[in-house]
């Protein structure tokens, strides 16, 4: 009798436990309490989150694909940010890429004294995982005697987890990262111009915020500062796709250009280029316009040629403006084919602008056309007449 009582006692407190566990676990595993806007930030930083082998979601940049059964909720997260946050949540935040480059380009050989360079990232509403990922690409992929530290300008987000969570989890990295805010929305170029003063490597690179770094990303932008110093320099841009997160690789062959109503275009990369350059795919193409988002600069040549144009709201059309720039004060501006970035493209832009965008983006066309186009302003004016004020 007495063994009987004694197993009901053993029975009794293991119940007590099985069944707290299950509580936490269902507790914990569900995120009751996670608001809207707070989505994008993952339950916790655990193992999970940073991957050592890899193996899951994403990994050497596959694509991911969402459950069945999730692809509703993955519709309503896609709002949010106009880029498929689920699976961005499903993949680990150093995920391992493939090597894209040119094979000439795996076997070149950079000085040793290139100089540092702070890498600023400016960034509105970010979701968590993609601009820790490219916090983590950034630092994982740079040699650190060249990376001298991350500038992370918060342009007046709203979302809670890009406040306190996010000072807290960049201490602990490797390479000091700093969080400055903006007191209200200034919009991508006062924010970049904040940022690159409050840094001081000699280099500026600016980043995007939903960007993943390949292998060898920065070296050959470094060396091309360091040859010429008026050189500014962008990689090539590789896309992340919005939909699956999959990379592809960007291709060497197309550069930057603009068409009448000063929108940036891809074209393809004319012949007297890839004869100036003897067919080696793996030399610099100079390009005549800047993407915009993802490019490196000498600190001392972006002051001398007066950095941007501050009196540009939120964003659209300051790639333009500071191409024309970098041309017209003597410098040039390069695609250095062996360095690669992976950028998230989107179809729709997820922000809001007081007035609008298409105001905005048409005043600060303006400003380019004035500024820079002398007589070629006109060419703006009559594709766009209701432009002119
Ligand atoms: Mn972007």
């Amino acid at each position: 009798m007495k063994k009987i009582a004694y197993f009901k006692v053993v029975l009794a407190t293991s119940l007590v436990w099985v069944f707290l566990d299950i509580f936490l676990l269902l507790y914990f595993s569900e995120c009751n309490k996670c608001e809207d806007k707070d989505r994008g930030l993952p339950a916790g930083d655990g193992p999970g989150v940073i991957q050592k082998h890899h193996e899951g979601p994403g990994e050497m940049g596959k694509p991911v694909v969402v459950p069945k059964e999730d692809v509703e909720k993955m519709k309503e997260m896609f709002k949010i940010n106009q880029f498929n946050l689920m699976a961005s949540e499903m993949i680990a935040l150093n995920r391992s890429l493939p090597d894209v480059r040119l094979e000439g380009c795996k076997t070149k050989v950079y000085p040793d004294n290139l100089p540092t360079t702070s890498v600023v990232i400016v960034f509105h509403n970010e979701a968590w995982t993609t601009l820790l990922r490219t916090l983590h690409s950034v630092i994982n992929r740079s040699p650190q005697h060249l990376l001298e530290e991350v500038v992370l300008v918060d342009d007046a987000s709203e979302r809670d987890f890009l406040k306190r969570p996010l000072e807290i989890y960049v201490r602990k990295l490797k390479v000091p990262v700093h969080v400055i805010r903006m007191e209200q929305r200034s919009g991508l170029i006062r924010a970049r111009l904040r940022g690159a003063a409050a840094s001081k490597g000699q280099v500026i690179t600016f980043l995007d915020a939903h960007c993943e770094c390949t292998v060898g990303w920065l070296e050959p932008l470094l060396a091309r500062i360091k040859h010429d110093r008026s050189t500014v320099v962008c990689p090539i841009i590789d896309v992340i796709s919005d939909d699956t997160f999959e990379y592809m690789a960007g291709s060497d062959m197309t550069y930057g250009g603009f068409n009448w109503k000063l929108n940036f275009r891809w074209y393809p990369v004319p012949q007297r280029e890839m004869d100036r350059r003897r067919g080696d795919r793996t030399l610099p193409v100079r390009t005549p316009t800047m993407a915009g988002g993802l490019f490196s600069i000498d600190r001392d040549y972006f002051q001398e040629i007066g950095t941007y144009d501050a009196g540009m709201d939120i964003w659209g059309g300051e790639n333009l403006e500071i191409s024309f720039r970098i041309w017209q004060c003597g410098g040039t501006l390069e695609i250095v084919t062996c360095s690669h970035v992976g950028h998230v493209f989107r179809k729709a832009t997820p922000y809001t602008f007081p007035g609008g965008t298409g105001q905005i983006i048409n005043k600060n066309n303006r400003r380019l056309a004035e500024v820079w186009m002398d007589e070629f302003k006109n060419f703006f004016y009559i594709i766009s007449p209701d432009k002119k004020c």
